[in-house]
């Protein structure tokens, strides 16, 4: 797990390093505000897993991380701005993300509605100048990653879980709402990096079932440190779902099959990475990256 922890460490450096060129500051007088606020939710800390993800993934492939950092960097933008959304009164109504004050409550309501949006918008605009029309893989990645994000992706699930508060789902229900609104950017950061570096069906295939894996984990676990984790370590609010009433996997199965199911997805998803192993491609990080899901405490 050493070398795993190093690796992403250094990940997590690169896109740090890269993020702040991405979004740069701008003057008061352009309105520099609505940038400042962005850019306190977007480098003020954050796991950095979907861009890690994405910049992993394409090494493996080797794809050159100058291309992919433009799509790794346009991921976390949107991350962010959903993050900055849902935490508004009207949606989450959360006053810590990433252990700082929301943006909202540091720089007001209308202002973290606009930096949010500023953060979607320069999503794009990053990744439509990383559009290189003699490869057809980073049209299909930007499209991919804007598909993921949209209606039929993050906001058709947040639309899903706010529908849900109150209500008891059936797991496939769960499933399906979890699948859009945790998972899809998750996956998309595997699966742009797939086209961008336009692999065989059965590579796609393989790795569409780790990162099917990998996204239900990562939120089977985010539902279990809601119910096991403080506020401090989380660096967000804890125990949210249950006093919202949202439909949970530990609310539907308990603590301990959660856990289980937990073991049991991740499982799949290491197992799905076989056919890559046997093409010959180094997968230690993504295999790591998947007990990383399990275990992660924040
Ligand atoms: C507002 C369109 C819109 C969508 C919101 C992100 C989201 C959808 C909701 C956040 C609520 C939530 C707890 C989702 C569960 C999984 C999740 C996205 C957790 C936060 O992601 P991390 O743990 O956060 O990667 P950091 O801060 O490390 O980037």
């Amino acid at each position: 797990m050493n070398s795993f922890n190093e690796q992403f460490t250094a990940l997590q450096t690169r896109v740090e390093q890269w993020l702040p060129q991405y979004f740069p500051s701008i003057p008061d007088d352009e309105g520099g505000l609505v940038v400042e606020a962005a850019r306190y939710s977007l480098l003020g800390g954050g796991k950095r897993v979907r861009p890690v993800l994405l910049l992993a993934t394409s090494a493996m492939l080797q794809l050159p991380e100058t291309e992919a950092m433009p799509f790794a960097c346009a991921l976390e933008m949107i991350h962010t701005y959903s993050l900055i959304h849902d935490d508004l009164p009207s949606m989450d109504d959360d006053d810590l993300r990433r252990g700082r004050p929301t943006c909202h409550v540091e720089f007001g309501e209308a202002v973290a509605i606009l930096a949010g949006d500023a953060l979607l918008n320069r999503a794009y605009e990053v990744m439509l100048s990383a559009i290189r029309p003699d490869r057809p893989g980073t049209i299909q990645a930007a499209r991919y990653i804007a598909e993921a994000a949209g209606s039929r992706g993050m906001i058709g699930g947040q639309i899903l879980d706010l529908s849900a508060a109150g209500h008891v789902l059936t797991l496939d229900q769960l499933r399906v709402l979890h699948g859009k609104k945790t998972a899809a950017l998750l996956k998309a950061a595997v699966i742009a990096a797939v086209l961008l570096t336009q692999q065989t069906s059965s590579i796609h295939d393989a790795l569409q079932r780790y990162a099917d894996g990998i996204g239900l984990a990562f939120q089977i676990q985010d539902d279990i440190l809601d119910t096991t984790a403080d506020r401090l370590t989380l660096g967000k609010s804890a125990g949210k779902d249950h006093r919202d009433g949202k439909p949970t996997y530990v609310s539907l199965l308990g603590l301990s099959e959660a856990r289980r199911q937990l073991a049991l997805t991740v499982e799949e998803a290491k197992d799905a990475l076989r056919p890559l192993l046997e093409a010959g491609l180094t997968i230690d990080f993504l295999h790591d990256l998947a007990d990383y899901f399990q275990i992660r405490t924040s």
